[in-house]
């Protein structure tokens, strides 16, 4: 089963969309394998975003990551790398479609609520940063003959 990496950023945080980001992933049918609260240091947040070092904007984007919680996050289930970035939708939240999480509650790029994990080989690297193997929960739902065939 694939995992991937999904952040509630500090923004849906202070928004108070905690819940409702996680329902989505919930009800989609995607497991939790791992959650926790954290306030992000400024080196952890450096390293997530370390191929955007170059760009304009990535101390604003540090900034912003470490300015309140996260919620930190790995969900488990099959396909759930590309399906996670459908759910959230496109990195400009003008451009996401309603029905995603940024095209519902976003408006602007420097705000737009959510991480998730962009390709496999990221996924892996980003779970390894951000959670020890021991906070990983592998468990088996009872649910899965209802969402597998
Ligand atoms: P993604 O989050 O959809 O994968 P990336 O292009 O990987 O988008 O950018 C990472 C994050 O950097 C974005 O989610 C957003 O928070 C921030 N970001 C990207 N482009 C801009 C920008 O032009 N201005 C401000 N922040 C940006
Ligand atoms: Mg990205």
């Amino acid at each position: 089963m694939e995992r991937t990496f999904i952040m509630i950023k500090p923004d849906g945080v202070q928004r108070n969309l905690i819940a409702e980001i996680i329902k989505r992933f919930e009800t989609k049918g995607f497991t939790l394998v791992g959650l926790k609260m954290m306030k992000v240091s400024r080196s952890l947040a450096e390293k997530h975003y370390e191929v955007h070092k170059e760009r304009p904007f990535f101390a604003g984007l540090v900034n912003y990551i470490i300015s309140a919680p996260v919620v930190a996050m790995v969900w488990e289930g099959e396909g759930v790398i590309a399906s996670a970035r459908k759910i959230i939708g496109a990195t400009k939240p003008l451009e996401a479609e309603p029905g995603t999480i940024r095209g519902d509650y976003a408006v602007t790029v420097g705000r737009n609520l959510i991480h998730g994990s962009d390709a496999p080989e990221t996924a892996q690297t980003e779970i390894r940063l951000w959670f020890k193997e021991e906070e990983l929960v592998s468990w088996d739902p009872t649910l899965k003959p209802w969402l597998y065939e």
